[in-house]
């Protein structure tokens, strides 16, 4: 295909197009910010096109049962105006998904973000046109746009798994995915409810559904470590704490590893006696939330230590779960603590002490199907009114590439991530010129506290951007020997520590049929992602193509340790 000629654009309806400088996919929290970026500090024609019919991004479809962020409110936070972090008040330890939305609609309101925002549009393509230096993007609808700047701000949790089993559609109750949870909820007074998956989400819902359900069947695949949250609402000692403390705070989630309002300790797990390392993990527990890893340095390193700390976990389930044999199944987990994403919870273990619930093994007898009375395993029928997907979502790969991307002469975004996501810093991909990936994979993005990263990703992009416009470049491209070493290194980051004992994670892809497994998120920690991609910025973009011109500089990938990453946790300044 001749360059310039658009496939995708065959299908655009050329009557309606609204040409524009920058164009942004999704009105989450990385879409909100990019458009006050680009609109009002760069001073671009900006457009927000966003699926939903209000601000939230994944925060919009996310509203099952007990849907919690597990990051602490105070740091679930634009941190970039005092002002914003001044006004809003967070009324618990964990924010809901209701008032997550609360407090996007009110900085979206504050900014005068949602003039630029075309809600009910959800874009199906998005093609790069060489010859005129634009990307073409068309949406369901049928409206068009034409930009220079492409952004997509689609969200790593947003594209919905549900497993195909033989007889869904056969099934006479009714069923949901928690992810497209339906806005006017779910009535489960004197249902019989069977809820599939025990992951971060599942764990959350099980406690609320089994307060109203007449009975509720848990089927678990993977059993997993879950830490009591310990949410509550926050007192106004803590708010006025909040209010002398922000510089420290922002400080702090801006130079640990994982963007959380904690730092991790520097003693090592066997830096202690039995005695004392049981009674910091006891205190750990108590105080609740992520922070019970970062109670030692090495729980992610090294396997002996993580040991140790899941056996903690397994024995406090074991001290609140009454029943032996559900016990056994909630505490035969087969991978080391966190390397999956750990959960945090309220009352998801005692929950099981009720008289309305029970856990079905689907490891040891898989679900054959499903009937039109209700789930089958190889052992037996459970006859239920409503199901309930608790089953995921097609990580981090599966929102970009649904929006059907082709780059420079036709090549298809899925083509060239056949094998797994490559990128150069998570943020651009050769062959598709002034495309930037919002938290895509290779960044840190999941393996941090989302705002923290995505205020990172969005800053480093607009002034990416304010260069290329003050200094006239037409366009800005990773170079493939770049993205290789970028993804060299991200594969070697996520080697030296635990992830790989656990190749069956959505981190790896695992829970999609045929995808490919490859580790996505950078493990290298947030600080040091940071400290890389302000010096890529410093040395005048290396590693990408500018314009026409291609430099010949190669970014170069600093090898990495434990002990490099272990210092990387701590780093205050560049790590490069
Ligand atoms: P997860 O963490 O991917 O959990 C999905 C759960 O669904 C998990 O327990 C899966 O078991 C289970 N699952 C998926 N497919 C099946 C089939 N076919 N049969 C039985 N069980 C199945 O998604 P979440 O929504 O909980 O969490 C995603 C992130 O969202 C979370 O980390 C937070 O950041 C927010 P498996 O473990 O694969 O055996």
């Amino acid at each position: 295909m001749p360059d310039g000629v658009l496939s995708n654009q065959k299908k655009i309806n050329q009557g309606r197009i609204t040409k524009l400088d920058a164009l942004i996919i999704g009105a989450g929290f990385s879409g909100l910010y990019q458009l006050l970026c680009l609109r009002d500090k760069v001073g671009l024609s900006v457009k927000v096109v966003e699926a939903g019919d209000g601000v939230g991004g994944t925060w919009y479809w996310n509203r099952y049962p007990g849907a919690r962020c597990d990051s602490e409110s105070h740091s679930y936070s634009y941190y970039f105006s005092d002002e914003i972090l001044k006004e809003w008040k967070w009324s618990e330890r964990y924010p809901g998904h209701a008032e997550v939305v609360r407090y996007l609609n009110f900085v979206a309101d504050k900014l005068d973000l949602k003039r630029d925002i075309n809600f009910n549009l959800r874009v199906c393509s998005a093609t790069y046109n060489a010859s005129e230096n634009v990307w073409a993007v068309e949406t369901e609808q049928g409206e068009c746009f034409e930009c220079t700047y492409l952004i997509t701000a689609v969200g790593c949790l947003s594209s919905t798994n549900i497993p195909t089993f033989p007889g869904h559609e056969s099934f006479e109750g009714e069923w949901y995915h928690t992810g497209q949870w339906p806005h006017e909820g779910v009535d489960f007074t004197g249902k019989r409810v069977g809820q599939i998956g025990t992951g971060s989400t599942g764990i959350q819902a099980v406690p609320v559904i089994a307060e109203t359900a007449k009975h509720l069947t848990v089927f678990q695949r993977t059993a997993n470590y879950s830490v009591p949250a310990k949410n509550g609402p926050l007192s106004k000692e803590f708010q006025e704490y909040l209010d002398a403390n922000r510089a420290d705070i922002k400080e702090t989630i801006r130079t640990t590893p994982n963007g959380h309002p904690f730092v991790i300790s520097e003693r090592k797990v066997f830096d202690v006696n039995d005695a004392e390392r049981e009674k910091i993990f006891e205190e750990a527990w108590e105080h609740g939330g992520l922070g019970f890893r970062a109670c030692f340095q090495d729980i992610a390193f090294d396997k002996n230590a993580n040991d140790v700390a899941a056996d903690f976990i397994k024995r406090k389930i074991r001290s609140i779960v009454k029943d032996p044999k559900t016990a056994d199944l909630l505490t035969d987990i087969d991978h080391p603590y966190a390397t999956k994403r750990p959960p945090i919870d309220t009352n998801y273990f005692e929950t099981y002490n009720r008289d309305n619930v029970d856990l079905v093994d689907v490891r040891s007898s898989p679900i054959e199907c499903i009937t039109p009375k209700g789930v089958k395993t190889g052992n037996a029928e459970y006859e239920l009114d409503i199901i309930v997907f608790a089953t995921g979502f097609d990580a981090m790969t599966g929102p970009l590439l649904r929006l059907n991307i082709e780059g420079r002469d036709g090549i298809k975004l899925a083509d060239i991530w056949e094998a797994g996501p490559k990128s150069y810093l998570g943020l651009q991909i050769p062959g598709f010129p002034n495309l930037f990936t919002i938290t895509g994979p290779g960044s840190p993005s999941v393996l941090c506290n989302m705002p923290v990263a995505i205020e990172q990703h969005v800053e480093w992009v607009t002034d990416c951007i304010s260069f290329l416009e003050d200094n006239k470049i037409a366009s800005i491209e990773a170079t493939k020997d770049s993205m290789d070493k970028w993804v060299s290194h991200v594969n070697e980051c996520a080697d030296v520590t635990l992830m790989p004992h656990a190749k069956h994670t959505w981190y790896y892809g695992a829970n999609i049929p045929g995808k490919p497994r490859v580790f996505m998120p950078y493990a290298g920690g947030m600080a040091r992602y940071r400290a890389i991609c302000d010096d890529i910025a410093k040395q005048k973009y290396i590693g990408f193509k500018l314009g026409e011109t291609d430099t010949g500089d190669v970014w170069s990938a600093p090898s990495i340790s434990v002990d490099d990453l272990v210092e990387a946790a701590m780093v205050k300044g560049p790590a490069v």
